[in-house]
Protein backbone atom coordinates (compact mmCIF):
# COMPACT_ATOMS: atom_id res chain seq x y z
CA UNK A 1 0.00 0.00 0.00
CA UNK A 2 1.99 2.97 -0.75
CA UNK A 3 2.75 6.08 0.95
CA UNK A 4 -0.37 8.23 0.12
CA UNK A 5 -3.01 5.69 1.23
CA UNK A 6 -1.39 4.72 4.39
CA UNK A 7 -1.42 8.08 5.43
CA UNK A 8 -5.57 8.16 4.16
CA UNK A 9 -5.91 5.08 6.21
CA UNK A 10 -4.25 6.70 9.38
CA UNK A 11 -6.08 9.86 9.07
CA UNK A 12 -9.18 8.11 9.01
CA UNK A 13 -7.87 5.75 11.91
CA UNK A 14 -7.15 9.02 13.86
CA UNK A 15 -10.66 10.44 13.08
CA UNK A 16 -12.31 6.74 14.27
CA UNK A 17 -10.57 6.78 17.59
CA UNK A 18 -11.39 11.06 17.77
CA UNK A 19 -15.24 9.95 17.18
CA UNK A 20 -14.65 7.08 20.26
CA UNK A 21 -12.85 9.60 22.61
CA UNK A 22 -13.98 12.56 22.35
CA UNK A 23 -10.20 14.05 22.45
CA UNK A 24 -7.00 12.29 22.09
CA UNK A 25 -3.35 13.53 23.09
CA UNK A 26 -1.09 13.02 20.21
CA UNK A 27 1.30 11.02 21.47
CA UNK A 28 -0.95 8.94 22.77
CA UNK A 29 -2.03 8.56 19.54
CA UNK A 30 0.90 7.80 18.09
CA UNK A 31 1.64 4.95 20.82
CA UNK A 32 -1.51 3.57 20.15
CA UNK A 33 -1.27 3.49 15.97
CA UNK A 34 2.52 2.42 16.36
CA UNK A 35 3.72 5.16 14.45
CA UNK A 36 6.46 7.80 14.90
CA UNK A 37 5.09 11.15 16.97
CA UNK A 38 6.22 13.91 14.44
CA UNK A 39 4.48 12.08 11.46
CA UNK A 40 1.30 12.10 13.64
CA UNK A 41 1.39 15.93 14.08
CA UNK A 42 1.56 15.96 10.64
CA UNK A 43 -1.65 14.17 9.92
CA UNK A 44 -3.28 16.37 12.80
CA UNK A 45 -1.78 19.46 11.13
CA UNK A 46 -3.29 18.40 8.01
CA UNK A 47 -6.94 17.92 9.06
CA UNK A 48 -6.68 21.12 11.67
CA UNK A 49 -6.18 23.56 7.93
CA UNK A 50 -9.33 21.93 7.04
CA UNK A 51 -10.67 22.58 10.66
CA UNK A 52 -12.03 18.80 10.32
CA UNK A 53 -10.27 18.63 14.28
CA UNK A 54 -8.40 21.54 16.55
CA UNK A 55 -5.54 21.18 18.55
CA UNK A 56 -3.98 22.90 22.32
CA UNK A 57 -0.11 21.90 22.51
CA UNK A 58 0.87 20.92 25.76
CA UNK A 59 4.33 20.58 26.81
CA UNK A 60 4.93 17.75 29.31
CA UNK A 61 8.56 16.77 31.29
CA UNK A 62 9.12 12.70 30.15
CA UNK A 63 11.41 10.49 32.08
CA UNK A 64 13.75 9.13 29.38
CA UNK A 65 16.16 6.48 30.81
CA UNK A 66 19.72 6.61 30.07
CA UNK A 67 22.02 3.85 28.48
CA UNK A 68 23.12 3.07 32.32
CA UNK A 69 18.97 2.77 33.12
CA UNK A 70 18.26 0.81 30.20
CA UNK A 71 20.70 -1.83 31.88
CA UNK A 72 19.25 -1.30 35.33
CA UNK A 73 16.15 -1.61 34.05
CA UNK A 74 17.07 -5.42 31.76
CA UNK A 75 19.86 -6.62 33.84
CA UNK A 76 19.09 -5.18 37.52
CA UNK A 77 20.80 -2.64 39.57
CA UNK A 78 24.29 -2.48 39.47
CA UNK A 79 25.78 -3.26 42.73
CA UNK A 80 22.87 -6.59 42.56
CA UNK A 81 24.56 -7.69 39.52
CA UNK A 82 27.69 -7.68 41.18
CA UNK A 83 26.09 -9.86 43.97
CA UNK A 84 24.69 -12.23 41.65
CA UNK A 85 28.25 -12.59 40.13
CA UNK A 86 30.41 -13.05 43.18
CA UNK A 87 27.56 -15.47 44.35
CA UNK A 88 27.98 -17.89 41.55
CA UNK A 89 31.37 -17.40 41.30
CA UNK A 90 33.09 -16.63 44.44
CA UNK A 91 35.41 -13.98 44.71
CA UNK A 92 36.44 -12.14 41.52
CA UNK A 93 39.11 -9.25 40.07
CA UNK A 94 37.87 -5.92 39.37
CA UNK A 95 39.33 -6.61 36.26
CA UNK A 96 37.12 -10.25 35.38
CA UNK A 97 33.79 -7.96 37.16
CA UNK A 98 34.31 -5.22 34.18
CA UNK A 99 34.63 -7.82 31.67
CA UNK A 100 31.84 -9.77 32.76
CA UNK A 101 29.81 -6.81 33.70
CA UNK A 102 31.03 -3.53 31.69
CA UNK A 103 33.08 -0.95 33.30
CA UNK A 104 30.42 1.36 33.68
CA UNK A 105 28.37 -1.64 35.61
CA UNK A 106 31.11 -2.78 37.48
CA UNK A 107 32.65 1.28 38.60
CA UNK A 108 28.89 1.90 39.59
CA UNK A 109 27.83 -1.30 40.89
CA UNK A 110 31.18 -1.42 43.23
CA UNK A 111 30.96 2.02 44.39
CA UNK A 112 27.26 1.46 45.71
CA UNK A 113 28.20 -1.89 47.25
CA UNK A 114 31.25 -0.58 49.06
CA UNK A 115 28.81 1.78 49.90
CA UNK A 116 26.31 -0.28 51.53
CA UNK A 117 29.23 -2.37 52.96
CA UNK A 118 28.10 -5.64 51.36
CA UNK A 119 31.50 -6.57 49.83
CA UNK A 120 34.96 -5.81 50.48
CA UNK A 121 38.49 -5.30 48.16
CA UNK A 122 41.49 -6.51 48.69
CA UNK A 123 43.83 -3.46 46.71
CA UNK A 124 46.67 -6.18 46.98
CA UNK A 125 44.70 -9.11 45.07
CA UNK A 126 42.55 -7.11 43.30
CA UNK A 127 39.63 -9.18 44.95
CA UNK A 128 36.37 -8.49 45.54
CA UNK A 129 34.28 -10.34 47.98
CA UNK A 130 31.03 -10.28 48.79
CA UNK A 131 30.41 -9.95 52.85
CA UNK A 132 26.62 -10.56 52.74
CA UNK A 133 25.48 -14.17 52.61
CA UNK A 134 21.75 -13.01 51.55
CA UNK A 135 21.08 -11.11 48.08
CA UNK A 136 18.51 -8.32 48.43
CA UNK A 137 15.23 -10.08 47.57
CA UNK A 138 13.80 -6.58 45.95
CA UNK A 139 15.89 -4.63 43.36
CA UNK A 140 14.45 -1.73 44.21
CA UNK A 141 16.31 0.46 41.62
CA UNK A 142 15.32 -1.66 38.89
CA UNK A 143 11.70 -2.05 40.25
CA UNK A 144 12.05 2.18 39.99
CA UNK A 145 13.38 1.98 36.72
CA UNK A 146 10.01 -0.33 35.24
CA UNK A 147 8.00 2.25 36.92
CA UNK A 148 9.41 5.22 35.22
CA UNK A 149 9.70 2.94 31.84
CA UNK A 150 6.04 2.09 32.18
CA UNK A 151 5.11 5.59 33.06
CA UNK A 152 7.16 8.45 31.75
CA UNK A 153 5.38 10.87 32.89
CA UNK A 154 7.39 13.01 35.28
CA UNK A 155 4.25 14.36 37.72
CA UNK A 156 4.12 10.96 38.75
CA UNK A 157 7.25 10.69 40.95
CA UNK A 158 8.13 12.48 43.73
CA UNK A 159 10.68 15.15 42.91
CA UNK A 160 13.27 13.44 45.23
CA UNK A 161 13.09 10.83 43.59
CA UNK A 162 13.59 11.81 39.99
CA UNK A 163 16.28 14.14 41.22
CA UNK A 164 18.00 10.60 42.95
CA UNK A 165 17.74 8.82 39.87
CA UNK A 166 18.72 11.20 37.19
CA UNK A 167 21.55 13.49 39.64
CA UNK A 168 22.83 10.44 41.23
CA UNK A 169 22.46 7.10 39.72
CA UNK A 170 22.15 9.01 36.52
CA UNK A 171 19.93 6.34 35.18
CA UNK A 172 17.07 8.83 33.92
CA UNK A 173 17.11 12.26 32.33
CA UNK A 174 14.19 14.75 32.09
CA UNK A 175 12.62 15.91 28.20
CA UNK A 176 10.14 18.68 27.62
CA UNK A 177 8.02 16.34 25.63
CA UNK A 178 5.73 18.47 23.26
CA UNK A 179 2.31 17.13 22.27
CA UNK A 180 -1.30 18.48 21.28
CA UNK A 181 -4.42 17.48 22.72
CA UNK A 182 -7.00 17.27 19.57
CA UNK A 183 -10.31 17.70 19.46
CA UNK A 184 -12.91 17.66 16.89
CA UNK A 185 -13.09 20.65 14.67
CA UNK A 186 -16.00 22.65 13.04
CA UNK A 187 -15.78 20.65 9.85
CA UNK A 188 -15.46 16.81 11.85
CA UNK A 189 -18.70 15.64 10.78
CA UNK A 190 -17.71 16.59 7.30
CA UNK A 191 -14.77 13.66 8.02
CA UNK A 192 -11.88 13.17 5.87
CA UNK A 193 -13.46 14.94 3.18
CA UNK A 194 -11.05 15.93 -0.10
CA UNK A 195 -10.96 19.59 0.13
CA UNK A 196 -10.71 21.92 -2.02
CA UNK A 197 -7.22 24.80 -1.87
CA UNK A 198 -7.84 26.70 -4.99
CA UNK A 199 -11.04 28.68 -6.78
CA UNK A 200 -10.33 27.42 -10.28
CA UNK A 201 -11.67 28.67 -13.74
CA UNK A 202 -14.42 25.47 -13.59
CA UNK A 203 -15.06 25.77 -10.29
CA UNK A 204 -16.67 28.99 -11.43
CA UNK A 205 -18.34 27.84 -14.12
CA UNK A 206 -22.25 27.56 -13.07
CA UNK A 207 -20.84 28.40 -9.64
CA UNK A 208 -19.68 25.13 -9.08
CA UNK A 209 -18.09 26.13 -6.05
CA UNK A 210 -20.79 26.91 -4.08
CA UNK A 211 -21.26 22.62 -3.69
CA UNK A 212 -17.64 22.65 -2.92
CA UNK A 213 -15.68 23.01 0.54
CA UNK A 214 -12.60 24.89 1.01
CA UNK A 215 -9.98 24.26 2.96
CA UNK A 216 -8.88 27.46 5.10
CA UNK A 217 -5.82 29.79 3.61
CA UNK A 218 -3.26 28.32 6.16
CA UNK A 219 -1.08 31.72 6.36
CA UNK A 220 1.30 30.65 8.49
CA UNK A 221 2.31 28.15 5.48
CA UNK A 222 5.86 28.35 4.89
CA UNK A 223 6.41 29.32 1.48
CA UNK A 224 8.48 26.57 -0.91
CA UNK A 225 12.01 27.03 0.24
CA UNK A 226 13.41 29.30 -3.08
CA UNK A 227 16.65 27.82 -3.85
CA UNK A 228 18.61 30.65 -4.51
CA UNK A 229 22.57 31.20 -4.87
CA UNK A 230 25.03 30.33 -2.32
CA UNK A 231 28.30 31.93 -2.19
CA UNK A 232 31.14 29.45 -2.61
CA UNK A 233 32.38 28.59 0.86
CA UNK A 234 35.94 29.81 -0.61
CA UNK A 235 34.70 33.17 -1.32
CA UNK A 236 32.30 33.63 1.43
CA UNK A 237 35.80 33.32 3.70
CA UNK A 238 37.48 35.83 1.14
CA UNK A 239 34.78 38.36 1.86
CA UNK A 240 35.15 38.11 5.39
CA UNK A 241 39.03 38.70 5.68
CA UNK A 242 38.29 41.19 2.81
CA UNK A 243 35.74 43.27 5.64
CA UNK A 244 38.92 43.19 7.67
CA UNK A 245 41.59 44.97 5.96
CA UNK A 246 39.07 47.28 4.57
CA UNK A 247 37.94 47.94 8.29
CA UNK A 248 41.85 48.15 9.19
CA UNK A 249 41.97 50.52 6.39
CA UNK A 250 43.81 48.90 4.16
CA UNK A 251 43.02 49.37 -0.14
CA UNK A 252 42.69 46.46 -2.41
CA UNK A 253 45.21 46.31 -4.66
CA UNK A 254 44.47 45.23 -8.71
CA UNK A 255 45.18 41.80 -9.03
CA UNK A 256 43.32 40.91 -12.44
CA UNK A 257 46.14 39.58 -14.13
CA UNK A 258 47.53 36.51 -13.80
CA UNK A 259 49.78 36.50 -16.78
CA UNK A 260 53.20 38.59 -15.43
CA UNK A 261 56.45 38.83 -16.74
CA UNK A 262 59.42 37.61 -14.82
CA UNK A 263 60.62 41.42 -13.98
CA UNK A 264 57.47 42.23 -11.77
CA UNK A 265 57.07 38.63 -9.92
CA UNK A 266 60.98 38.06 -9.60
CA UNK A 267 63.25 40.87 -10.47
CA UNK A 268 61.56 43.91 -8.92
CA UNK A 269 61.43 42.10 -5.53
CA UNK A 270 65.23 41.87 -5.89
CA UNK A 271 64.75 38.13 -6.12
CA UNK A 272 68.16 36.69 -8.60
CA UNK A 273 67.86 35.08 -11.65
CA UNK A 274 69.28 31.77 -10.97
CA UNK A 275 66.65 31.38 -7.95
CA UNK A 276 65.28 27.86 -7.72
CA UNK A 277 61.96 28.53 -8.10
CA UNK A 278 62.47 30.48 -10.62
CA UNK A 279 62.81 27.08 -12.73
CA UNK A 280 60.15 25.84 -14.66
CA UNK A 281 59.72 23.14 -11.98
CA UNK A 282 57.87 25.78 -9.84
CA UNK A 283 56.74 28.11 -11.81
CA UNK A 284 54.42 28.02 -15.25
CA UNK A 285 56.22 29.61 -18.28
CA UNK A 286 54.24 30.87 -21.01
CA UNK A 287 54.66 29.49 -24.53
CA UNK A 288 52.52 32.30 -26.24
CA UNK A 289 52.99 35.34 -25.34
CA UNK A 290 56.27 34.18 -24.61
CA UNK A 291 57.91 37.91 -23.73
CA UNK A 292 56.65 40.99 -22.12
CA UNK A 293 57.78 44.51 -23.23
CA UNK A 294 58.30 45.25 -19.94
CA UNK A 295 61.43 47.41 -20.50
CA UNK A 296 59.73 49.38 -23.58
CA UNK A 297 57.54 50.48 -20.56
CA UNK A 298 59.51 51.02 -18.30
CA UNK A 299 62.81 51.56 -19.54
CA UNK A 300 64.78 53.99 -16.53
CA UNK A 301 63.02 51.37 -13.90
CA UNK A 302 63.82 48.45 -15.39
CA UNK A 303 67.95 49.18 -15.86
CA UNK A 304 67.76 49.73 -12.36
CA UNK A 305 66.79 47.16 -11.57
CA UNK A 306 69.16 45.47 -13.48
CA UNK A 307 71.99 47.28 -11.29
CA UNK A 308 70.65 46.35 -8.35
CA UNK A 309 70.60 42.79 -9.10
CA UNK A 310 74.55 43.27 -10.95
CA UNK A 311 75.99 45.88 -8.77
CA UNK A 312 73.71 46.54 -6.20
CA UNK A 313 73.93 50.18 -4.79
CA UNK A 314 72.26 52.47 -2.13
CA UNK A 315 74.82 50.19 0.18
CA UNK A 316 74.19 46.81 -0.91
CA UNK A 317 76.52 45.08 -3.28
CA UNK A 318 73.50 43.31 -5.26
CA UNK A 319 73.99 39.41 -6.57
CA UNK A 320 77.12 40.23 -8.74
CA UNK A 321 76.01 38.28 -11.72
CA UNK A 322 75.55 39.00 -15.31
CA UNK A 323 71.99 39.84 -15.42
CA UNK A 324 69.62 38.85 -18.49
CA UNK A 325 66.92 41.18 -19.87
CA UNK A 326 65.56 38.23 -21.50
CA UNK A 327 64.96 36.43 -18.79
CA UNK A 328 63.20 39.08 -16.99
CA UNK A 329 60.57 39.65 -19.90
CA UNK A 330 59.87 35.87 -19.58
CA UNK A 331 55.96 35.75 -19.60
CA UNK A 332 54.72 33.29 -16.12
CA UNK A 333 51.71 32.79 -14.51
CA UNK A 334 52.19 34.80 -11.66
CA UNK A 335 53.87 32.63 -7.93
CA UNK A 336 52.46 35.06 -5.62
CA UNK A 337 50.15 38.12 -5.44
CA UNK A 338 53.64 39.70 -4.15
CA UNK A 339 54.31 40.31 -7.80
CA UNK A 340 50.95 43.36 -7.50
CA UNK A 341 52.25 44.68 -4.32
CA UNK A 342 55.68 45.34 -6.20
CA UNK A 343 53.90 47.44 -9.49
CA UNK A 344 51.66 49.00 -6.89
CA UNK A 345 54.84 50.33 -4.93
CA UNK A 346 56.61 51.59 -8.30
CA UNK A 347 53.36 53.55 -8.48
CA UNK A 348 53.46 55.21 -5.01
CA UNK A 349 57.19 55.74 -6.20
CA UNK A 350 56.27 57.48 -9.20
CA UNK A 351 53.33 59.43 -7.69
CA UNK A 352 55.93 60.22 -5.15
CA UNK A 353 58.50 61.54 -7.38
CA UNK A 354 55.96 63.25 -9.38
CA UNK A 355 54.68 64.73 -6.34
CA UNK A 356 57.28 65.44 -3.64
CA UNK A 357 55.27 63.66 -1.17
CA UNK A 358 54.77 60.45 0.11
CA UNK A 359 51.81 59.24 1.82
CA UNK A 360 52.03 56.69 3.75
CA UNK A 361 49.69 53.74 2.65
CA UNK A 362 48.08 50.10 3.62
CA UNK A 363 47.14 47.64 0.52
CA UNK A 364 46.02 44.25 0.53
CA UNK A 365 45.46 41.27 -2.22
CA UNK A 366 43.58 38.32 -2.15
CA UNK A 367 43.66 36.71 -5.95
CA UNK A 368 44.68 33.36 -7.58
CA UNK A 369 48.55 32.45 -7.54
CA UNK A 370 50.31 29.54 -9.88
CA UNK A 371 53.26 27.16 -8.49
CA UNK A 372 54.12 23.86 -10.60
CA UNK A 373 53.82 22.09 -7.13
CA UNK A 374 52.84 18.31 -6.82
CA UNK A 375 49.68 18.08 -6.05
CA UNK A 376 48.61 16.09 -3.11
CA UNK A 377 45.33 17.01 -0.66
CA UNK A 378 46.33 20.25 0.83
CA UNK A 379 48.05 22.04 -2.80
CA UNK A 380 46.83 22.27 -6.18
CA UNK A 381 49.33 23.92 -8.73
CA UNK A 382 46.93 27.08 -7.60
CA UNK A 383 45.85 28.72 -4.90
CA UNK A 384 44.44 31.66 -3.81
CA UNK A 385 47.25 33.71 -1.67
CA UNK A 386 46.45 36.83 0.08
CA UNK A 387 48.87 39.57 1.44
CA UNK A 388 48.86 42.68 3.14
CA UNK A 389 51.58 45.36 3.16
CA UNK A 390 51.93 48.96 4.96
CA UNK A 391 54.39 51.49 3.65
CA UNK A 392 55.25 54.40 5.53
CA UNK A 393 57.89 56.16 7.68
CA UNK A 394 60.34 54.54 9.96
CA UNK A 395 58.57 51.56 10.56
CA UNK A 396 59.93 47.61 10.99
CA UNK A 397 60.09 44.28 12.83
CA UNK A 398 57.77 45.74 15.77
CA UNK A 399 55.34 47.44 13.60
CA UNK A 400 54.95 44.20 11.69
CA UNK A 401 54.70 42.37 14.92
CA UNK A 402 52.03 43.88 16.09
CA UNK A 403 49.87 44.12 12.72
CA UNK A 404 50.18 40.87 11.87
CA UNK A 405 49.32 39.57 15.67
CA UNK A 406 46.12 42.64 15.39
CA UNK A 407 44.95 41.28 11.65
CA UNK A 408 44.84 37.46 12.77
CA UNK A 409 42.82 38.35 15.74
CA UNK A 410 40.55 38.91 13.97
CA UNK A 411 40.65 36.10 12.59
CA UNK A 412 39.73 34.06 16.19
CA UNK A 413 43.69 33.72 16.76
CA UNK A 414 44.96 34.66 19.94
CA UNK A 415 48.72 33.42 20.56
CA UNK A 416 51.29 33.72 18.28
CA UNK A 417 54.77 32.95 17.88
CA UNK A 418 57.22 34.46 15.12
CA UNK A 419 60.65 32.57 13.51
CA UNK A 420 62.85 33.29 11.70
CA UNK A 421 62.71 32.83 7.76
CA UNK A 422 64.14 33.70 4.28
CA UNK A 423 62.34 35.30 1.38
CA UNK A 424 64.96 36.79 -1.41
CA UNK A 425 63.03 40.21 -1.17
CA UNK A 426 62.31 40.51 2.79
CA UNK A 427 65.03 40.70 5.50
CA UNK A 428 64.18 40.14 7.91
CA UNK A 429 61.44 37.40 7.44
CA UNK A 430 59.21 35.27 9.47
CA UNK A 431 57.07 32.51 9.30
CA UNK A 432 54.00 33.05 11.54
CA UNK A 433 52.46 30.33 13.93
CA UNK A 434 49.61 30.63 15.80
CA UNK A 435 47.49 28.37 18.38
CA UNK A 436 44.58 26.98 16.55
CA UNK A 437 41.63 27.94 18.62
CA UNK A 438 39.72 24.64 18.71
CA UNK A 439 42.44 22.39 19.36
CA UNK A 440 45.19 24.07 20.60
CA UNK A 441 47.44 22.92 18.30
CA UNK A 442 50.22 25.61 16.70
CA UNK A 443 49.52 25.92 12.94
CA UNK A 444 52.08 27.49 10.40
CA UNK A 445 49.56 30.72 9.47
CA UNK A 446 51.88 32.63 7.27
CA UNK A 447 54.62 34.22 6.16
CA UNK A 448 55.99 37.97 6.95
CA UNK A 449 59.09 40.49 6.38
CA UNK A 450 60.31 43.73 5.90
CA UNK A 451 60.76 44.50 1.71
CA UNK A 452 64.32 44.58 1.24
CA UNK A 453 66.07 48.50 0.41
CA UNK A 454 66.91 46.53 -2.45
CA UNK A 455 63.70 46.54 -3.57
CA UNK A 456 62.46 49.73 -3.06
CA UNK A 457 64.78 52.40 -3.26
CA UNK A 458 65.63 51.41 -7.46
CA UNK A 459 61.60 52.25 -7.55
CA UNK A 460 62.40 55.79 -5.92
CA UNK A 461 60.41 55.64 -2.87
CA UNK A 462 62.21 57.30 0.14
CA UNK A 463 64.98 56.07 1.74
CA UNK A 464 63.48 56.84 5.09
CA UNK A 465 59.95 54.76 3.94
CA UNK A 466 60.34 51.05 5.21
CA UNK A 467 57.69 48.45 3.60
CA UNK A 468 56.43 45.88 5.96
CA UNK A 469 53.93 42.63 4.41
CA UNK A 470 53.22 39.05 5.12
CA UNK A 471 51.00 37.21 3.11
CA UNK A 472 49.17 33.48 3.70
CA UNK A 473 46.78 31.40 1.43
CA UNK A 474 42.53 31.90 1.51
CA UNK A 475 42.14 28.21 1.50
CA UNK A 476 43.95 27.34 4.76
CA UNK A 477 41.42 29.78 6.48
CA UNK A 478 38.95 28.14 4.45
CA UNK A 479 39.56 24.30 5.11
CA UNK A 480 39.98 24.79 8.67
CA UNK A 481 36.34 26.71 8.99
CA UNK A 482 34.89 24.20 7.16
CA UNK A 483 36.47 21.51 8.90
CA UNK A 484 38.28 19.99 5.24
CA UNK A 485 41.29 18.38 4.96
CA UNK A 486 41.40 17.73 0.93
CA UNK A 487 41.58 21.00 -0.75
CA UNK A 488 39.38 19.40 -3.82
CA UNK A 489 36.67 19.21 -1.57
CA UNK A 490 36.50 23.38 -1.53
CA UNK A 491 37.86 24.03 -4.95
CA UNK A 492 37.71 22.60 -8.03
CA UNK A 493 35.07 20.08 -9.90
CA UNK A 494 34.87 17.45 -7.22
CA UNK A 495 33.14 20.50 -5.02
CA UNK A 496 29.90 18.77 -3.53
CA UNK A 497 27.74 22.25 -4.64
CA UNK A 498 25.37 20.69 -2.02
CA UNK A 499 27.66 21.62 0.81
CA UNK A 500 28.02 24.90 -0.25
CA UNK A 501 24.47 25.78 -0.58
CA UNK A 502 24.49 24.08 3.14
CA UNK A 503 27.46 26.08 4.08
CA UNK A 504 27.43 28.16 6.82
CA UNK A 505 29.09 31.48 6.70
CA UNK A 506 32.28 32.11 8.42
CA UNK A 507 32.20 34.52 11.34
CA UNK A 508 34.78 36.88 11.96
CA UNK A 509 35.42 37.44 15.75
CA UNK A 510 33.78 40.60 16.84
O1 LIG B 1 47.97 30.16 4.97
C1 LIG B 1 48.70 29.49 5.64
N1 LIG B 1 48.31 28.95 6.83
C2 LIG B 1 47.10 29.25 7.45
C3 LIG B 1 46.55 30.50 7.42
C4 LIG B 1 45.34 30.76 8.15
C5 LIG B 1 44.73 29.74 8.84
O2 LIG B 1 43.51 29.89 9.47
C6 LIG B 1 43.27 30.80 10.41
C7 LIG B 1 42.56 30.26 11.54
C8 LIG B 1 41.89 31.15 10.68
C9 LIG B 1 45.29 28.48 8.86
C10 LIG B 1 46.49 28.22 8.18
N2 LIG B 1 50.01 29.23 5.25
C11 LIG B 1 50.54 29.92 4.16
C12 LIG B 1 50.88 28.38 6.07
C13 LIG B 1 51.00 27.00 5.58
O3 LIG B 1 49.75 26.51 5.34
C14 LIG B 1 51.93 26.74 4.37
O4 LIG B 1 52.19 25.37 4.44
C15 LIG B 1 51.37 26.92 3.03
N3 LIG B 1 51.44 28.27 2.60
C16 LIG B 1 51.22 28.58 1.22
C17 LIG B 1 52.35 28.57 0.30
O5 LIG B 1 52.62 27.23 0.05
C18 LIG B 1 53.62 27.13 -0.78
C19 LIG B 1 50.35 29.16 2.93
C20 LIG B 1 50.61 29.84 1.61
C21 LIG B 1 51.45 31.08 1.70
C22 LIG B 1 52.71 31.14 2.20
C23 LIG B 1 53.42 32.35 2.25
C24 LIG B 1 52.85 33.53 1.79
C25 LIG B 1 51.56 33.45 1.29
C26 LIG B 1 50.86 32.24 1.23
C27 LIG B 1 53.55 34.75 1.86
C28 LIG B 1 54.11 35.74 1.94
C29 LIG B 1 54.80 37.00 2.07
C30 LIG B 1 55.93 37.08 2.82
C31 LIG B 1 56.56 38.29 2.94
C32 LIG B 1 56.07 39.41 2.32
C33 LIG B 1 54.93 39.30 1.55
C34 LIG B 1 54.27 38.09 1.43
Amino acid sequence: MDSKNTYEKEKNLILEILKQKGEINSQNLADELKIDHQHTIGIINALEIKEIVKTESKEKSCIILTDAGKNCLNKGAPDIQIFKELKEKGDLSKSELSTKLGKNVLSHGFNLAMKSKSISYDKKTDKISLKITQLPLKDELQETMKKFFESPDIDKYEPKLIKEYSKIYKFIKINQIKSFIVKPGPNFELGNIKMKNELTTDLLVNNEYEKEKFSKYNYNALGKQVKNGALHRLLSVRSQIREIFLEQGFEEMPTNNFVESSFWNFDALFQPQQHPSREAHDTFFLSNPKMANTEKFYPEYFNKVKDIHEKGGFGSEGWKYKWSADEAEKNILRTHTTAVSSRVLYKLAENYKKTGIFVPKKYFSIDRVFRNESLDNTHLAEFHQIEGFIADYDIGLSHLLGTVEQYFKRLGLDKFRFKPAYNPYTEPSMEIFARHPNNKKWIEIGNSGVFRPEMLLPMGLPSNVNVIAWGFSLERPAMLHYHLNNIRDLFGHEVNIKHTQEASMYYIKE
